[in-house]
């Protein structure tokens, strides 16, 4: 049964899904939607997703967006290494620390949000930046005192086992790193990012690595 991902090189959603296929083994197609010049708007895309955004996930006949959803749909049909292991407290623990990023930071700082600031109150890119950080920043400082309040992280967020929430982690802190924010202040967020990206699944998923990705040295 054919994986195919509709997903952007610099999208923080789309990595978190490669992740996640990475981790599991499976082999996927990567069809890139051009978020840059709006290929999201088009008629082809909108019959996909009809709100406008990456990722979607085909599979056995579905298509499945938001990818909290995709990965909890992966997690359940590919059952090897569980993503979101325990009992109903502990599974909750871990989507509650995901979402941190995926629900609460990272919508804000979507294209879609940017080009409003922009189109509406002149907001150029600079101006722009600086809400990002804004944002980042909060999302890692609640993120840090989140892992110490939980207080099992070891070598990822929930002890010495990968799970759902440092796939969010590691998007949530790959965003900051491209919005040049200061790691320094949250050092546990910052050693639990630096043992998901020794990774394979993790590394070969980084947004600088897919096709279309600006050359950096
Ligand atoms: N909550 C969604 C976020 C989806 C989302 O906003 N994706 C961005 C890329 S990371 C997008 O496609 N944006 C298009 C736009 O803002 O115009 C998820 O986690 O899948």
């Amino acid at each position: 049964m054919s994986v195919t991902l509709y997903g952007f090189w610099r999208s923080l959603a789309a990595y978190r899904v490669r992740v996640a296929l990475n981790l599991k083994g499976i082999a996927f197609e990567e069809i890139a939607i051009n978020l840059a010049t709006g290929e999201q708007f088009g008629e082809a895309y909108e019959s996909l997703n009809p709100q406008h955004v990456v990722p979607l996930l085909k599979h056995d006949g579905h298509e499945i967006t938001q990818s909290m959803a995709i990965l909890e749909y992966i997690d359940e049909v590919w059952s090897s290494p569980k993503l979101l292991p325990g009992d109903a407290f502990e599974k909750a623990q871990n989507r509650a620390l995901a979402l941190v990023t995926i629900a609460d930071t990272h919508p804000l700082i979507v294209p879609r949000i940017r080009n409003f600031l922009n189109s509406e109150w002149n907001l150029d890119e600079s101006a722009q930046t600086k809400w990002a950080q804004h944002w980042f920043t909060l999302g890692n400082q609640s993120i840090e005192k989140s892992l110490i309040k939980i207080g099992k992280a070891g070598t990822y967020s929930f002890g010495n086992e990968l799970t759902l929430a440092d796939i969010a982690l590691a998007s949530h802190v790959i965003g900051a790193n491209l919005f040049k924010v200061d790691m320094s202040l949250t050092p546990i967020l910052q050693d639990i990012f630096s043992n998901c990206m020794r990774l394979p699944a993790f590394a070969d998923a980084h947004p600088l690595k897919q096709a279309g990705a600006p050359k950096v040295n």
